[in-house]
C-alpha cells in the first residue's frame, strides 16, 4: 500500500537535508520542509526536493489575504505540492492561498501538538473555516488522538496530515486509528544514524 509517513525535513544543513532525503524517499508520502531548512536552504530547496519526492511547504501562514497569496505565489511557484496555513486568520485568507493553485493542495492547522498547543484553538470553528476556504486537508495533533477523533468528526473525508510521532511522543498507530491519514515525523528520522532505515521502520509499522 501507499506509504503513509511524511518526512518533516528540518534539518538545517542544506546538504544533510539531501541526503537523509534521498535516502527516506522511497519510504515516504512526501516531505514537509519548514522555515528552519528554508532560511538556510532557500527558496530553491523545494524545488530541488521535489526531485525526489512532492513536497509541502510548512510555512504556517498567517496573514492577511494579500499577504497571503504573494506567500503562496512563491511557495506554489518554486514547486510545492501543498502549503500548510493556520486556520485562524479566517477563510478569506485560506481562499487566497487556493486560489493560486485551485489542483494543489492546502492544509489548515487545526489544533497544535506541543503541550498546551490546544489551548487556543477551537477545534469545530477552525474546521469550518478550513473548509470554507477551501483546504484540502488539515493538521492535527498525533499527541493527542481524542483531538484527531474530534477533527476527523468534524471534517469529513479530507486528508488529515499528523505531526507529533517521534520526538513529540505520539503513537502512531493510535493517530490512524483516530483518523489520521499521513503521519509526519521529524527529528527521529533526520537525526537517526540511518534515516533510511528510520523511515523504512516507520513506514512498515503504518501499514495496514
Ligand atoms: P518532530 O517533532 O521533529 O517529529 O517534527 C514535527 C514537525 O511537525 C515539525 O516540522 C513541526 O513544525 C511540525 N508540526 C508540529 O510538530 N506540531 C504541530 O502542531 C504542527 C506541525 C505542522 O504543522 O507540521
Amino acid at each position: 500500500m501507499a506509504s503513509r509517513l511524511l518526512l518533516a525535513l528540518d534539518e538545517t544543513d542544506p546538504q544533510r537535508a539531501f541526503s537523509v532525503a534521498e535516502a527516506a524517499a522511497p519510504y515516504l508520502a512526501g516531505i514537509k520542509v519548514n522555515w528552519p531548512l528554508l532560511m538556510h536552504g532557500g527558496l530553491e530547496m523545494v524545488g530541488r526536493l521535489a526531485d525526489f519526492t512532492s513536497v509541502i511547504c510548512d510555512l504556517k501562514v498567517a496573514d492577511i489575504p494579500n499577504t497571503a497569496r504573494l506567500i503562496a505565489e512563491a511557495a506554489y511557484g518554486a514547486g510545492a505540492a501543498g502549503i500548510i496555513a493556520h486556520a485562524f486568520p479566517g477563510a478569506g485568507s485560506l481562499q487566497a492561498i487556493r486560489n493560486v493553485a485551485p489542483e494543489r493542495d492546502l492544509y489548515a492547522v487545526i489544533t497544535m501538538s506541543h503541550p498546551g498547543g490546544g489551548e487556543f484553538f477551537d477545534i469545530p470553528g477552525l474546521v469550518a473555516v478550513a473548509r470554507e476556504g477551501g483546504a484540502t486537508g488539515v493538521v492535527a495533533p498525533a499527541t493527542r488522538p481524542e483531538d484527531i477523533a474530534a477533527v476527523r468528526t468534524a471534517v469529513g473525508d479530507l486528508t488529515i496530515i499528523s505531526p507529533g510521532v517521534g520526538a513529540q511522543g505520539g503513537d502512531p498507530r493510535a493517530a490512524v486509528a483516530a483518523g489520521a491519514d499521513l503521519i509526519i515525523v521529524g527529528r527521529a528520522i533526520y537525526q537517526a544514524d540511518d534515516p533510511g532505515s528510520a523511515a523504512r521502520d516507520f513506514a512498515r509499522a503504518l501499514g495496514d
